[in-house]
């Protein structure tokens, strides 16, 4: 068989963050990079003899020619099939969706998410295990090992593959199925929704705008919201992916999906407005004139997930990232289900998901799902939504007003300083660190600080610990400030502040969050001492 083995050595620079491994394209690029990384997978996790691989990405600037040397080096690799997405296309939750269904071995995504693509931008490559969910850090820690050693790949000597016509084929004594990336994942959706309902929501005159933003959603978001659902021609915008998406930003929030909030604010606003993100995990949810945080969205569909067929049985629980607001806890205690703290990143869902402690899960950072597949799922969040402003007939607006009337408010904001230099980035959570055993009971201006501590998670499945996931600082009367170091960052150091207020008075549930969350940003700000650290004065992004 024309099979290579090729010698390598360790590349600097290949250890996986929040969700796999991101770096600049021209990185991934770089001779032997990916093949070092990928045959780290493999080895990583065992080896891939005989096994079934899910392969797909959102369609980024090197996605096909990346996906064909992975294809070869599974095929050296001994691998006994690999299931594609026609194109190359698959969006993370339709990659969690087939891995599940196949009963597939794990998948390969090939995605920097919400981070922009092209030759100058961003590259990324995830592996998800056979519960379709991103590698666990057990797994992820072995991948980052071999990478350290890394001696050899292996890596059929052919050119490459059709992936752009259905059916299957061999490739040097390996199966390749290439599959229509929309058809099993929509036929998932309509096992969890009303979808005749929703129809006649959109036959009644209902209008929606879905922001696509030139990624992976659009082929989704054509057949299930236009061709299946009949919202009209047209509500898809920007449904067809680029590789670098139409030169814009694919995450899905009030900056980088500016047009569509611009059009949800306008005097022609639709009924609803929604984004994803690159690769179709994130969600934006936008009412006319209303913005819904993502923390207050995973409130809400608590609140209301029975008003779905899937989800009609009530909740097992639900589980947030520990940045996320609070406000999901006040809905779960409503309902006297359990609420996990987990640290930020999907993977550290997927025990609960698997053992039925929780079965819907978000994260402040625009990420929604359930326990129909391990992953965050943007669509997914979209049509619960519609299908609970089908059943209650409400708009946003009022929805959100009676949600805020029931369970108070938390108003919500986070602050992104970007590309701030590493050391001075850990200064700053260091100078933090040090203050937390003297800060209970203290007060920061008008701010009675009640707890201190550094985040860490025992993962109640299995009892693993994380640790060093967080700073928070929670103050009396409901206010919190959170401060971390991202994980999906690819230049230097992002510092994420994440402010949080709650509100009971029912005069001021519809303040102006910025107005609202200025005594905690103050607080923030005199503890962390940002400016003097990093020389930074204002946010690069706030949403
Ligand atoms: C990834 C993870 C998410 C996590 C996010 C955090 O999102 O999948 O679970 O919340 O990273 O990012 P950071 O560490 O930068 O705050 P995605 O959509 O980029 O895969």
């Amino acid at each position: 068989m024309p099979m290579q083995t090729v010698r390598t050595r360790p590349i600097e620079g290949q250890k996986p963050g929040t969700s796999g491994l991101r770096k600049k394209t021209a990185v991934f690029k770089r001779p032997h990079f990916l093949e070092n990384y990928v045959q780290s997978i493999f080895d990583g996790i065992g080896g891939v003899q005989d096994k079934v691989l899910v392969v797909g990405g959102d369609g980024r600037f090197f996605n096909d020619d990346a996906i064909q040397i992975i294809l070869r080096m599974a095929a050296a690799n001994g691998a006994a099939k690999c299931i594609v997405g026609q194109g190359g296309i698959l969006s993370t939750p339709a990659v969690s969706h087939l891995i599940r269904k196949r009963g597939a071995d794990g998948g390969l995504i090939l995605s920097a998410s919400h981070n922009p693509g092209g030759p100058d931008a961003d590259f990324g490559l995830k592996y998800n295990g056979p519960n379709g969910g991103p590698a666990t850090e057990g797994v992820t820690d072995k991948i980052f090992a071999r990478t350290q050693d890394i001696d050899i790949y292996k890596i059929t000597a052919s050119t490459g593959v059709d992936i752009d016509t259905l059916g299957i084929r061999e490739h040097q004594g390996m199966k390749v199925e290439i599959v229509d990336p929309v058809e099993d994942y929509a036929a998932l959706m309509e096992t969890l929704f009303d979808f005749d309902k929703i129809h006649a929501l959109f036959a009644g005159g209902f209008t929606m705008r879905f922001d696509a933003m030139h990624a992976v959603t659009g082929p989704y978001a054509h057949a299930i919201l236009e061709d299946r659902l009949g919202a009209e021609a047209g509500s898809v915008l920007n449904g067809t992916p680029s590789p670098d998406f139409g030169g814009g930003h694919p995450d899905p929030n009030p900056i980088w999906a500016k047009d569509l909030m611009d059009v949800m604010h306008g005097p022609a606003a639709p009924d609803f407005g929604a984004a994803s993100d690159g690769d179709g995990d994130r969600n934006m949810i936008v009412g006319r004139n209303t913005y819904v945080t993502p923390s207050d969205s995973l409130a809400v569909l608590t609140a209301k997930a029975h008003l779905a067929p899937g989800y009609r049985d009530g909740l097992a629980g639900v589980a947030r990232s520990m940045p996320t607001s609070r406000a999901v806890d006040r809905v779960a205690e409503a309902l006297g289900i359990a609420c996990y703290e987990t640290p930020t990143g999907w993977k550290f869902f997927g025990n609960l998901l698997d053992a039925g402690k929780a079965t819907l899960c978000g994260e402040e950072s625009a990420g929604t799902g359930s326990d129909h597949v391990r992953e965050k799922d943007g669509l997914w969040a979209v049509l619960l939504w519609l299908n609970i402003l089908a059943e209650t007939g409400q708009s946003v607006a009022d929805l959100m007003s009676d949600f805020w009337a029931e369970y108070g408010r938390c108003y919500y904001s986070r602050h992104d300083y970007e590309a701030v230099d590493s050391d001075k980035a850990n200064a700053v959570m260091d100078g933090l660190r040090a203050q937390l055993p003297a800060l209970p009971g203290g007060s920061v201006g008008n701010l009675v600080v009640e707890a201190a501590d550094e985040f860490a998670y025992d993962d109640p499945v299995d009892g693993s610990r994380a640790t060093g996931q967080g700073i928070r600082i929670t103050f009396e009367g409901g206010a919190r400030a959170v401060f971390r170091l991202s994980g999906t960052g690819t230049e230097g150091a992002t510092i994420r502040v994440y402010l949080e207020k709650l509100e009971t008075d029912a005069d001021k549930l519809q303040l102006n969050p910025e107005h609202a969350l200025a005594e905690v940003q103050n607080a923030a700000r005199a503890l962390s001492d940002l400016t003097a650290k990093t020389g930074r004065v204002d946010p690069d992004v706030v949403t």
